[in-house]
C-alpha cells in the first residue's frame, strides 16, 4: 500500500463538500445511494420524498427512462467532440429545440456547464455587445440585493448574498445594486404575486442618474428570487424594469437558472411574466440535473452584433472544452422531449391552486411568520430564534429529513419546489409532515 493511500478507504474527510457545514454532515452523514420518480433511497435503504428536485434541476423526477437510456447510448457512440471550431449534430439540434420553447425573439444559444458559467456568459456578452456596437462605455453592471447569480466572480458581483460576497476580496468594479423586493409588512401571505412594490424597479432610474445610463451595460435580475428564500416579484415589477431598460439602451438579463423549465407553469418565467429580456440564463432543468450543462439564450440583435469582420475570424472569445458536450446535449434532447411528451412544462400552472392551498394551510402553525407560493415553489418564513439565526429552519431540515421528506432551507426560510411529476397525494405529504414537523419546533 502507497504511503498516499487514505488511511481510511471510506473516509469522509477528503471530499471538502460544497455549500456544507463539512464537520457537522461528516459526524452524522445523510447520504443518497438511489433515486426514482420523486424518492430518494437513503443509504439504510429508507425512501425520501423529494420536495426540492434535488437543488431544483430534476423538473421531471428522477431516473426517467427516455434521459437514461439517451446519455447511456451517446456515451458508447460519441463521448466526447471538440467544442471549438468542430461541431457535432445534437448540440445543434438541442439549441433548436431551445428555441422552440423559449419566448419569442429569443434566437439563439451558448453553452456553459452551469448556471454560474451562464451567469458569467451573459455578462461577458452584455460589455462586448455593447462594445462592438461602438457603445464601450457601458460597463456598469447592475444587480440586486438578495439576487443569487452563482458562485464565480462576476455572479457574486451582481449577486446581493452577503456571505457569498464578505469573505472573497473588492470582487468586480463598477456595480451597482437595486433593493431587493421583500417587504413582509406589506406582503406576508400573500398567494401569489403581491400587489405592493413595482415602485422599487424605479430605482433603477435612481441608479441610472447617479452614473448616467450611458456607463451602464446590463442589468441582471431573478424573475423570481430562488436562493435567498422564494422572493416573489410584484406585480408589474418586471415590466417596469424592462421599461427604464428600453428608456436608456440597458441590456435586461433573467437569470432563470431557477425559473427556466417550467417551474412556473410555463417554459420560461419571461412567458409567464410576459416580459421579453435580452438574454436569458439557464442550467439545471436543461438537462434534468443528470449531466452538468448551462446555456444563455440570447436574442437575434445581441448575437448579430457579433457577425460582423472577416468571416474567418473568430466573432467572440469566449468558451467552455465542455460547451454543448455531446452526452450532455443528449441529457437535453431527451429532457426537452420528456417534458414535451408529459406536458410538464404547464404541470405547474395545472398543481398551483392545489400547491398554494396546501402551503397555505400551515399559516397559524408555530414559528410561521409568512407563506408565499407561485407555479411549484413555496417558500415559508419562520421566525429565527433569537441569537440563532437559520437553526430553527435547519432543525426543521432534520427532522423532515429523519420523516421522510426533503425540504431546502435557505436562512430562516423553507423554499420548495419538487420535481413537476409531483401528485396530489405527495403534496399531502410534503406538507403535512412539514406541519408535523413545525407544530414540534423549539
Ligand atoms: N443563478 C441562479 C438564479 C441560481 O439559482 C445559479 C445561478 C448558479 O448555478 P450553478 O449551476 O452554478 O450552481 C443558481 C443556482 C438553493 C440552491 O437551494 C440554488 C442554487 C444552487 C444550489 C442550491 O437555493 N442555484
Amino acid at each position: 500500500m502507497s504511503d498516499r493511500t487514505t488511511a481510511v478507504p471510506n473516509d469522509l474527510n477528503a471530499f471538502w463538500m460544497p455549500f456544507t457545514a463539512n464537520r457537522q454532515f461528516k459526524k452524522n452523514p445523510r447520504m443518497f445511494v438511489a433515486a426514482k420518480d420523486m424518492h430518494y433511497t437513503t443509504a439504510n435503504g429508507r425512501q425520501v420524498l423529494d420536495g426540492t428536485a434535488g437543488l431544483w434541476c430534476c423538473n421531471a423526477g428522477h431516473a426517467r427512462p427516455k434521459i437514461t437510456e439517451a446519455v447511456s447510448k451517446q456515451v458508447g457512440e460519441l463521448d466526447y467532440a471538440p467544442a471549438f471550431q468542430m461541431g457535432h449534430p445534437k448540440a445543434f439540434e438541442l439549441a433548436n429545440r431551445l428555441i422552440d420553447i423559449a419566448p419569442e425573439g429569443m434566437e439563439h444559444v451558448f453553452y456553459t456547464n452551469s448556471g454560474s458559467e451562464s451567469v458569467e456568459t451573459a455578462l461577458k456578452l452584455a460589455l462586448a455587445y455593447h462594445r462592438a456596437r461602438g457603445e464601450g462605455s457601458r460597463t456598469r453592471l447592475i444587480g440586486r440585493e438578495r439576487g443569487y447569480h452563482g458562485v464565480n466572480f462576476g455572479g457574486i458581483s451582481v449577486g446581493g448574498i452577503v456571505k457569498n460576497r464578505m469573505h472573497f476580496g473588492s470582487l468586480l468594479t463598477g456595480v451597482d445594486h437595486l433593493p431587493h423586493t421583500h417587504d413582509l409588512e406589506h406582503n406576508a401571505f400573500t398567494r401569489g404575486r403581491p400587489t405592493y412594490g413595482a415602485h422599487l424597479a424605479d430605482e433603477l432610474e435612481r441608479i441610472c442618474a447617479l452614473h448616467d445610463p450611458s456607463t451602464i451595460a446590463a442589468v441582471i435580475v431573478e424573475p423570481l428570487a430562488g436562493s435567498t428564500g422564494v422572493l416573489i416579484p410584484p406585480i408589474d415589477y418586471l415590466a417596469r424594469l424592462r421599461k427604464i431598460c428600453d428608456k436608456h439602451g440597458i441590456l435586461l438579463i433573467f437569470d432563470e437558472v431557477i425559473t427556466g423549465f417550467g417551474r412556473l407553469g410555463k417554459p420560461f418565467a419571461a412567458q409567464r411574466f410576459d416580459v421579453l429580456p435580452d438574454m436569458i440564463t439557464t442550467a439545471k432543468g436543461l438537462t434534468n440535473g443528470v449531466i452538468p450543462m448551462g446555456a444563455v439564450l440570447t436574442t437575434g440583435a445581441i448575437h448579430d452584433a457579433f457577425m460582423d469582420g472577416p468571416e474567418n475570424m473568430i466573432e467572440l472569445f469566449h468558451g467552455y472544452t465542455y460547451s454543448g458536450n455531446p452526452v450532455a446535449s443528449a441529457a437535453g434532447l431527451a429532457t426537452l422531449e420528456t417534458y414535451r411528451e408529459e406536458g410538464l412544462l404547464e404541470r405547474a400552472a395545472e398543481m398551483a391552486s392545489y400547491w398554494e392551498d396546501a402551503a397555505h394551510s400551515l399559516k397559524g402553525l408555530p414559528h410561521v411568520i409568512d407563506i408565499r407560493n407561485l407555479g411549484l415553489i413555496a417558500g415559508i418564513e419562520l421566525e429565527p430564534i433569537e441569537g440563532h439565526p437559520t437553526k430553527r429552519a435547519f432543525e426543521a431540515f432534520l427532522r423532515c429529513y429523519d420523516k421522510g421528506v426533503l425540504i431546502r432551507t435557505t436562512g430562516d426560510i423553507i423554499a420548495l419546489s419538487p420535481p413537476l411529476i409531483i401528485e396530489k397525494h405527495h403534496i399531502d405529504e410534503l406538507f403535512g409532515t412539514l406541519a408535523d414537523v413545525l407544530k414540534d419546533l423549539p
